[in-house]
């Protein structure tokens, strides 16, 4: 483990860093970020819903809670052809990591899990990174996960454990970190993250990160989206959060957990490309890449692509996006 991660963070200092004039603290998180990290690359990671609405949690957010009318269509778990041919079409479009998102509280053993595992298997036989975000988990399903190959649980902790009771009453903050150590145990990395802009102060915003940072081990992937507001949910009014709010995050994040990757996540659509590539600037050295995330919008491919290029922006593949090389 690198001695220099700090795993001891507080709310002062983080607030002291997350408030910086902005030139400076995107200066800041860039000098970071180029000495763990190879400047001008970002990975692209596709998104896919295989498993779609009903859910039976209240998230407030969320647009796929049986609690709330958001006009999602319900669709039962992908057969696993489909979501293969999918994350194909995904890879030839450049894509590293195909992640997979269901919308359970949790995972129940039987044969929709046995269908999950075979896909991730068949993600990872294509060459790519397989994630999956399937909601809580037990100690034994992350270790089947694992042994089908799945390199990434996503699992987002969303917001400080203060703020928590107000945007979900069906689960616990606990609950959350239990399923992370479940995860980290079995050997697979950490994805985990949270969402701004849900009426949050930037208290909660930098105890969030405090949170994740504190981990016994930084989550190896960091998603930071802005809510995206979906009429129909209870945050569905909300504004839009600026630009420069997701650009503190994201500088804030990558200054307190340098070696992981920062992923610029859900919100990208309401953002022009001038505030994407401040985000670069500040440390974020991923996107999901697709038109679609689950059930809402994300920047087409054709623009994406013409954006990365116009920037000098690569695409960032890691090395486990080889089945070959993650045979352990
Ligand atoms: N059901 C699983 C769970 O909650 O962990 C996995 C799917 S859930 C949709 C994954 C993540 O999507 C949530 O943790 C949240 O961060 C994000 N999300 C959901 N709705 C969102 C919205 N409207 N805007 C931004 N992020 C959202
Ligand atoms: C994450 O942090 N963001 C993604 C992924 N992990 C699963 C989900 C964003 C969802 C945005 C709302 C929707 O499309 O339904
Ligand atoms: Fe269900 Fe996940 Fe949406 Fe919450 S965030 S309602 S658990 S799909």
């Amino acid at each position: 483990m690198n001695s220099s991660l700090r795993h001891d963070w507080t709310l002062a200092e983080v607030r002291a860093i997350h408030d910086t004039p902005i030139l400076e603290l995107v200066y800041r998180a860039q000098g970071v970020h180029r000495a763990h990290h190879p400047e001008s690359k970002v990975q692209l990671c596709s998104l896919l819903s295989i498993k779609t609405g009903a859910c039976p949690e209240d998230c407030s957010y969320c647009p796929q809670s049986a609690h709330y009318d958001a006009g999602v269509e319900t669709e039962k778990l992908m057969g696993v052809e489909d979501v293969l041919r999918s994350a194909k079409t995904a890879r030839d479009a450049g894509a590293s990591r195909f992640c997979m998102g269901a919308a359970w509280r949790e995972v129940r053993d039987g044969d929709d899990f046995d269908n999950v595992l075979q896909m991730v298997s068949g993600v990872r036989d294509l060459g790519m990174e397989a994630c999956v975000t399937l909601g809580m988990l037990t100690d034994d399903q992350a270790v089947r996960l694992k042994r089908a190959g799945l390199t990434a649980y996503n699992h987002n902790l969303d917001t400080s454990r203060e703020f928590y009771g107000d945007i979900i009453s069906t689960r616990t903050y606990q609950e959350r970190l239990d399923t992370l150590a479940h995860v980290r145990d079995a050997g697979i990395t950490v994805c985990s993250g949270g969402i701004i802009g849900m009426g949050e102060s930037i208290d909660d915003r930098c105890g969030m990160l405090i949170e994740l940072a504190n981990l016994p081990k930084h989550p190896e992937s960091v998603p930071v989206n802005a809510l995206v507001p979906v009429k129909g949910t209870p945050l569905g009014d909300l504004e839009t959060v600026k630009g420069v709010e997701l650009v503190r995050m994201i500088a804030t994040a990558r200054i307190m957990m340098p070696e992981s990757v920062v992923r610029l996540s859900a919100g990208r659509s309401a953002l022009n490309e001038e505030a994407q590539l401040l985000c670069f600037m500040a440390g974020a050295n991923s996107v999901f890449y697709g038109d679609k995330l689950l059930t809402t919008g994300n920047p087409d491919v054709d623009g994406d692509q013409t954006m990365m290029r116009e920037a000098g922006i690569e695409p960032l593949i890691p090395e486990t996006a080889s089945a070959e090389t993650d045979a352990a």
